[in-house]
């Protein structure tokens, strides 16, 4: 009896030392990968032009022998007698008291968040100073939506450095087409964007596309976990008349995709991303799902009587009543707005005829620590490679991992198909496509913007766990480096 108790115990207490030191050697390899993929984050100094270039042997066989190489920074806005349109806007720590009662240590643009409505009219040239009080990490500007040229676009360590507190940058560039686009700081977006510094820019077309009595444009944001409207947490009222046609240009600046219902009206959805809907149907009760970085432009009319409500099924307070009188009873959804059959196709527009000379696929997805492009994260994701004038496909497959609002900087691109099936409705240009799980779309970018463009997804902290890459045209290289030794950590 003594003997195998005592053998039991140590049997016993050697299987606890055994599955300790299991333990013990698990918890390592997990700090190790985890450190290992950290790195990937934060690489110590990366050429955004050239980081896998040379392993591109077909690019180099494309390679024109006399072809040039042109700096990013030489690729500017052209010299025209456009009219000026001049901004300030200065990035500082301010204390920002919502009407929820919360205070909020956010990062603001001339004292607020989101910053100022930026309004143009299509052919303007902006020119926009930023300024940097006291943002340690440094800021910038980046134009999203906005196919501005390679040095105004805003991405630290690729188009220039972050300006550091004390220092100034003055973008320039035309507003050549009309629609609702914002900005944000593109160093550390992930932290930026959600302290506040983020805002609204409008181009205006010169001869309005509808007519209207209200054009109101209104960003959904998550202010440091706050979810608010134009910055104000307990809904938003705009005041209109009977019969008014309203225009309401809704941003989704936050990471989440937010559903969005209205009660009271049918509406159309004239614009995506800012790009216009050949002959819009009307839609009633159907809600539609808007993700981190897209924005729909909606015509209401405001009926005869009664009120209309524009709301998130998600978050209660993200509220927007137009128009006046008795408010309409909240109706539940009748199904989701799909672009895939909606609006009228264009005869000229045919994707028959569309070829292609390159095509790229990315499978967006996640392991351990990352979220991934192709299984690889970051710096470590070959770039998309173009050579000016090419007519691009890239298939995008959503593996998994959640939404993935996939974005392309200093390009609009058309939405071929999705999941193998062709568009049947108005074509659809944009610039960020929500992609949910398993879904897959073929998109067409054609490549007449040269320069070095970020694509990412638009929930930033995806961006920031590795989700991001180039797309690089032939040719095209820049003086900046990203990382921890020039402190330019775009998407951190
Ligand atoms: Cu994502």
């Amino acid at each position: 009896m003594t003997t195998s108790g005592t053998m039991k115990k140590k049997k016993r207490s050697r299987i606890g030392l055994n599955s300790l030191l299991l333990l013990v050697i698990l918890a390592g390899a997990l700090v190790a990968v985890y450190f290992w993929q950290i790195r990937l984050q934060k690489p110590e100094e990366i050429n955004m032009a050239h980081h896998m270039q040379h392993s591109e042997s077909a690019m180099h066989a494309a390679h024109q022998p006399g072809s040039q190489e042109a700096a990013c920074g030489s690729l500017t806005a052209e010299d025209n007698n456009a009219p000026i349109r001049q901004f300030e806007l200065t990035a500082a720590q301010t204390s920002l008291n919502l009407d929820n009662g919360k205070t909020v240590e956010a990062w603001t643009f001339n004292g607020q968040s989101p910053g100022p409505e930026l309004r143009v009219t299509e052919g303007d040239r902006m020119v926009v100073t930023l300024t940097n009080k006291d943002i340690d990490d440094g800021v910038t500007l980046h134009w999203h939506g906005v196919t501005v040229p390679c040095s105004q676009d805003g991405v630290a360590g690729v188009t220039q450095d972050a300006v550091m507190p004390g220092e100034q940058f003055t973008y320039t560039f035309i507003a050549s087409v009309p629609g609702t686009y914002w900005y944000h700081s593109h160093q550390m977006s992930s932290v930026q964007a959600e302290k506040g510094l983020l805002g609204q820019l409008i181009i205006e077309p010169k001869a309005a596309d509808y007519e209207i009595n209200q054009d109101i444009a209104v960003l959904l944001q998550d202010l440091d976990s706050n979810f608010v409207m134009n910055g104000k947490s307990n809904g938003l009222a705009a005041q209109g008349n009977p019969g008014d046609a309203v225009r309401l240009r809704l941003t989704n600046t936050a990471n989440d995709t937010m559903e969005m219902l209205v009660d009271g009206a049918p509406y159309r959805i004239i614009a995506l991303d800012g790009n216009p809907i050949n002959e819009p149907g009307l839609l009633e009760g159907k809600s539609f799902l808007i993700g981190g970085g897209q924005r729909y432009d909606l015509l209401i009319d405001l009926p005869e009587q009664g009120k209309v409500v524009v709301r998130s099924s998600q978050k209660d307070n993200l509220r927007l009543i137009l128009g006046s009188g008795a408010e309409p009873a909240e109706a539940l959804s009748q199904g989701l707005f799909s672009f895939m059959d909606y609006g009228a196709p264009q005869p000229a527009d045919r994707v028959e005829e569309l070829s292609f000379d390159r095509s790229y696929e990315l499978k967006l997805g996640q392991n351990l620590f990352v979220n991934t492009i192709n299984g690889k994260s970051f710096h470590e994701i070959p770039p998309m490679n173009v050579i000016e004038g090419e007519h691009v496909k890239i298939t995008v497959t959503n593996d998994g991992g959640g939404d993935h609002p996939l974005h392309i900087h200093g390009h609009t691109f058309r939405v071929l198909s999705k999941n193998g099936e062709p568009l049947r409705g108005s074509p659809v240009y944009l610039d960020t496509i929500l992609t949910k799980k398993d879904e897959t779309y073929e998109l067409y970018v054609v490549a007449d913007n040269p320069g070095l463009w970020m694509t990412h997804c638009h929930n930033l902290q995806h961006a920031s766990m590795g989700m991001t890459m180039m797309l690089n045209y032939e040719g095209v290289t820049t003086p900046y480096r990203v990382g921890t030794k020039s402190g330019n950590l775009p998407d951190l």
